[in-house]
């Protein structure tokens, strides 16, 4: 709703919007109060010669409440976007699908080890990551040099890469298939070619991405060619 296209494109990525809508919602409301009662103080006790307006020492229920207010609606904040990004992080032991990310300056590789595919990014070709509509996806990620991050927009969630290092999230897709080009990005600033880690995003119906699959194991290694 806030945010601009593509859709969510996981039922987490949904959960996550909430989320981000209630923090604007929260920020707003927040602002308008502060802005207000700035504006109430510059009028209403605005100078009037040199008297000095009434001193006040200590007003406890007014300092109780703005260290209370702002402590509970920081702990609420904290509580649903741990809630949500915990049921990312955690999956479930048995996913759909495994696909193996290994980002690498200046491309990605994606793999898909139960079927033996692999699409390869190129300089000149962003490659297409492919992902079956209604299903479990865990994802693998490692990088073959620096750090990267692995940043899909239509989930609303990015995960930082690292060398010598696995680090694995699971999303369950939505049903609605299609296709999203050239949005999936590197959001980590990782040498000269950082802005060409761009790669495409697909969603189809599960018959049609078995037929993919199977066409692209067979194809063996070949490189994204839509970009
Ligand atoms: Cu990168």
């Amino acid at each position: 709703m806030i945010v601009a296209t593509p859709p969510p494109l996981t039922d987490q990525a949904d959960d996550i919007e909430r989320v981000w809508n209630v923090f604007v919602l929260i920020a707003l409301v927040v602002g308008v109060f502060v802005v207000g009662l700035i504006c109430y103080a510059i009028v209403r006790f605005r100078s009037r010669g040199d008297s000095l307006p009434k001193q006040v020492h200590y007003n406890i229920p007014v300092e109780v409440a703005y260290t209370a207010i702002p402590l509970l609606v920081v702990i609420g904040l904290f509580a649903i976007t741990f809630t949500s990004v915990r049921a990312i992080d955690s999956g479930d032991d048995d996913p759909d699908l495994v696909v193996d990310v290994v980002a690498f300056q200046w491309q990605w590789q994606f793999g898909y080890p139960e079927s033996g595919a692999t699409v390869v990014g190129t300089a000149s070709g962003y490659p297409e990551l492919v992902l079956p509509a209604g299903a479990s996806v865990e994802f693998s990620l490692t990088s073959a040099d620096v750090i990267h991050s692995f940043w899909i927009p239509g989930f609303r969630f990015k995960r930082d890469i690292f060398p010598g290092e696995t680090t694995t999230f699971q999303v369950d897709v939505g049903e609605h298939t299609g296709s999203y080009p050239a949005s999936g990005v590197c959001a980590e600033f990782c040498g000269l070619d950082h802005h060409k880690m761009h790669f495409s995003v697909r969603i189809v119906a599960a018959a049609e991405f078995e037929r993919w699959l199977a066409d692209r194991a067979d194809a063996g290694s070949v490189a994204g060619s839509d970009g």
